[in-house]
């Protein structure tokens, strides 16, 4: 059989499961996730290679309506412009729901996805939460109506259940991928640096362990990054919007960054696969998240 390789993005509302779907196909964790919505805020590419295949998974920030006031920031309509960018000239689109039905953020993606070409493969996640697998067979029937989907594949992203049916979604996925040669070297899993994950495992916690609105208002810089033989030396800051928004983030007697850091190194030293020294800074950067300038610092340049 001859070598197959392509590209797939993952798409659908923030929350659904589309970083950890990514991660659980590659092994690692390339995308950060937490039980917020609007987690991922860049494109990222996961890298899966096999003997028959190399499949390059785009994972995207979660599509959502910008006619919220509370999501008319700078940074949310660049979050969106990267996720619906992101679509364009793939091989497959997978479009995630959850197994709880279908939600008006749901149709708003699926509105999104009107002038796509490729084919739409329905991806309908966290099926571990309902009571019997059967129960997703109305909702599989339902989506059917909804839009020429190319196939409809119901798994448990977190893998929970045996399989969680990853198997099958990519056998559904490889049979639209074109046969060509791998684009990436085989041991190649993502296209961003060290230094981009390492700030995105900072951030993850942030997204963790902060409560309410603060996680949204914070970005994380790092600014010194030195790989050595045995060990990682890393600093980075914490940009966040206010004074008391630092205040929280350090928390009393500094106890919430010294978790904040204590879990990322942990994540960082699973990455870099040695030990890491990881010193992170509080820095008050106002309005950051509405200036198209700070952003571009950031490396959101995707979407601008
Ligand atoms: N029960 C259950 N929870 C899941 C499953 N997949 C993901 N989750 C949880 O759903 C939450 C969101 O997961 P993410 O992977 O961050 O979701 P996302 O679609 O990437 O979200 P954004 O980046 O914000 O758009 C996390 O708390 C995950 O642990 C699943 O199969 N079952
Ligand atoms: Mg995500």
């Amino acid at each position: 059989m001859a070598y197959k390789f392509g590209f797939v993005t993952i798409v659908g509302k923030p929350n659904a499961g589309k970083s950890t779907l990514m991660n659980q196909i590659i092994g690692q964790k390339i995308s950060i996730t937490s039980h917020r919505p609007q987690t991922t805020r860049h494109r990222i590419l996961g890298i899966h290679t096999d003997e028959h295949q190399q499949v390059v998974f785009v994972d995207t920030p979660g599509i959502h309506s910008v006619t919220k006031k509370s999501n008319r920031k700078t940074i949310n309509r660049v979050i969106n412009k990267t996720a619906i960018a992101s679509i364009d000239g793939v091989d497959v689109v997978c479009f995630m729901i959850t197994a709880t039905g279908w939600t008006e953020a749901d149709k708003h993606v699926l509105n999104a996805l009107k002038e796509v070409s490729a084919p739409i493969v329905l991806v309908i996640n966290k099926v571990d939460m309902l009571k019997s697998i059967n129960d997703v067979l109305p909702l599989i029937s339902e989506s059917s109506q909804m839009a020429n989907f190319a196939d409809i594949v119901p798994v448990c992203a977190m893998g929970r259940m045996k399989g969680g049916n990853i198997d099958r979604l990519m056998e559904v996925i490889s049979a639209y991928l074109p046969e060509a040669e791998a684009g990436f070297d085989e041991d190649q899993i993502t296209d961003r640096s060290y230094r981009f994950l390492v700030s995105e495992l900072v951030r993850e916690q942030l997204f963790r362990r902060l409560g309410d609105e603060l996680p949204y208002a914070t970005a994380v810089e790092v600014t010194q990054f030195e790989m050595l033989d045995d060990k990682a030396q890393i600093s980075a800051d914490i940009w966040v919007e206010r004074d008391s928004h630092k205040a929280m983030v350090i928390g009393k007697r500094g106890e919430a960054l010294k978790a904040i850091g204590t879990s990322a190194r942990l994540n960082c030293e699973t990455l870099l696969e040695r030990k890491v020294f990881l010193e992170l800074f509080v820095k008050v950067r106002s309005g950051w998240s509405d200036n198209a300038r700070d952003l571009f610092s950031l490396g959101y340049d995707e979407g601008i």
